[in-house]
Parts: C-alpha cells; structure tokens; sequence
C-alpha cells in the first residue's frame, strides 16, 4: 500500500503516526517498514554562509536552485567575496601583511570528508578555486606559499595583483604609525565561511580569508585548516568560524562544534559551547572576537560569537534570505 493511500485509510497524520508506536505495531510488514523510518523533514537546499554577505548566499542558492551540489554552491558562492574588492578580508582589496604583501588563506571540504587548502597564497584571486583543484588533482590536503602559486598556474590561474588602492594606501598609512605588531581587534573581520546542503542532502563547506591584517609575514590563520576554521562531516553538519585565528586553532573550533552536535546538541548550543570554551581560556579579554556558525544535517543552523553584531545570512526555498543576529557571550 502506498504511504499515503496508508494514512488516508488510517486516518493518521505523520505526526499521529510518530506518537503512536502501538499502532505501527499491528500494521502489515510492508506498511511497517516504511512507517518505522519515518521521512526527517530537512531544511534544503540550504546556504549559510558568515556576516551578511547576501550576493554571496545568493549565488549559492542559484546553484543549489537549479539542482547544483552543495559543493559547486559553496565555492561559486564564496568567490563572489573573493572577487569584491570593497570586502578587505577576502582575496582581491584584502588587507596586506606588515610586510604589504597579500597573503590568502582558504579551504573547501565536500560530503565525502574529502578536503584541499592553500595556505599563504599570493597573487591568486580565488584561492578557494585552487583549496577544490589541490582536493582533486593532487593526492595533498595543504599546498603552502610559493608552491601553492605554482601549483594554482599550473592549473590554469592568472598572475594578479591583489592590493588596490584603498589598501595600498591604508597600508601606507599604518606605517606611518609604525605599529609594527599584529592588531588583534574586533574590527577585523569579514572573512566568509559558508555551509550548504543541496537537494540530496549532502553537505558541503568552505571558508576563505586574506586573514588578519597587517599580520606578521608567513603567518597562518584558522581558516585554511580542516577542523579549525571549516569542518563538515555528512552524516552530523557543518561548522565554520570567523575572528581570531590563533584561538580557533587552539579549540580546534569546527571540529568541536560538528562534535558537540553528534552529541546532541543543536547548531545553536553547539556554537555557544564553542565560544563559552574559548572564553573560559581567555578570562577578562574583550578585545577580540570570535564567531561559529554551523548547520546539522536536519538544515538547522545557528551561530554565537564573542562580541555582539555578528550577523549570519542564510537562503532558503521557504524563508529566502533571512538575516540572523546571533547572541553573544559577555565574559564576567
Ligand atoms: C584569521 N579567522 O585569519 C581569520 C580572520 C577572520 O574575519 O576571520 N576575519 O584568523
């Protein structure tokens, strides 16, 4: 008997037949089977992706839209940060190291728990492009620096050059200050991660950054590293992060918030457990910030971030763009 001819004669509701385990009992094997696995209700396709990057989430829903994986959607949708050159925190128009060089940072994982990164990227525009052709032309998961360049034109990528005029001059003017140390502040932000589930329920990520600025030259942030500033495991969510590098790697952040899920917890809690962690390593400090956003396998998303003004942006069939301000953590 089809399923619904089932509950038509039955009188029961999927909801009726959920809280009625009694009943499920008495049916025939057939019905049996399919009323025991019950269909989840999933939100997709979904993207999510950090801040309120709305034409990057847009084109992720363009591509999931049509039938695209989650994959496709999440690169094609970070690459429109990545090729803005008013966002100084991705790709062309980031902001430079204390050195003036820019240095790109990115990575991608897709359902299979496959992964690629580059790390220290220079003069490459889309080093998310580059993060998927080392994940599948190359049996490596990080490919640094000069080596990275040359992989990336050996794959077809042009030479650029990633500083404007805006962040040529306003390196120009921090050295005027001669503040020849790292800012950590609450200002720097902007990097994109993003999550998605396409339509057959496979969850992808990815997360891209010029990192913090005016950071001392070869430094590396979280956002390139698998478990840090991205981690997706298809059978439990997504996770990505946003803010001060060193203190995501320190928690290994994505991993512990796809892990706090398998626990149980929703995206949500698991975002808040991740920022309560780091704030408990850091007792009294306000000066820095620090965001996760993450999304189960069910396309329930949530985000939590240190300092309040995190924003998360998030495209749906049902809601289409919605913006999401998230809670924040008040250290005492
Ligand atoms: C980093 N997590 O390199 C990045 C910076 C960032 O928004 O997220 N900025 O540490």
């Amino acid at each position: 008997m089809k399923r619904r001819k089932f509950l038509k004669k039955s009188g029961l509701t999927t909801a009726g037949l959920l809280s009625a385990p009694a009943v499920v009992a008495s049916c025939k094997t057939e019905t049996k089977q399919e009323i025991a696995s019950p269909p989840v209700s999933v939100r997709k396709p979904i993207a999510i992706c950090t801040w309120n990057f709305m034409n990057a989430t847009a084109k992720a829903w363009e591509v999931l839209e049509k039938g695209g994986n989650a994959l496709d959607a999440v690169e094609q949708g970070v690459m429109i940060e990545e090729a803005d050159v008013t966002n100084e925190t991705v790709g062309v128009g980031g902001r430079p190291d204390r050195d003036g060089n820019v240095t790109l940072d990115a990575c991608i994982m897709d359902k299979d728990g496959n992964c690629g990164s580059v790390v220290y990227l220079q003069n490459i525009a889309h080093p998310v492009s580059v993060a998927r052709k080392v994940m599948e032309e190359t049996p490596h998961i990080i490919l640094a620096g000069k080596g990275a360049e040359q992989f990336a034109y050996e794959q077809g990528f042009k030479k650029e050059d990633l500083l404007t005029e805006s962040t040529r001059k306003q390196y120009e003017e921090w050295k005027k200050e001669s503040k020849y140390e790292t800012v950590i502040n609450i200002e720097n932000h902007d990097t994109i991660g993003m999550l998605a589930i396409d339509k057959n329920g496979d969850i992808a990520g990815a997360c891209t950054t010029s990192g913090m600025a005016y950071k001392v030259a070869g430094r590396v942030g979280d956002s390139p590293i698998i478990g840090a500033g991205l981690y997706v495991d298809n059978e439990v969510g997504g996770a990505t992060a946003t803010g001060v590098g060193e203190e995501v790697i320190r928690t290994v952040g994505s991993f512990l918030i796809v892990e706090l899920m398998r626990q149980g917890k929703s995206p949500q809690e698991a975002c808040e457990e991740g920022v309560k962690r780091i704030m408990k390593k850091n007792e009294g400090r306000k000066d820095f910030q620090i965001g996760f956003l993450a999304i189960n396998k069910q396309g329930e998303t949530g985000g939590y971030c240190v300092h309040p003004g995190f924003t998360y942006r998030e495209y749906t069939e049902e809601g289409h763009e919605n913006r999401h301000v998230s809670s924040f953590y008040q250290n005492e």
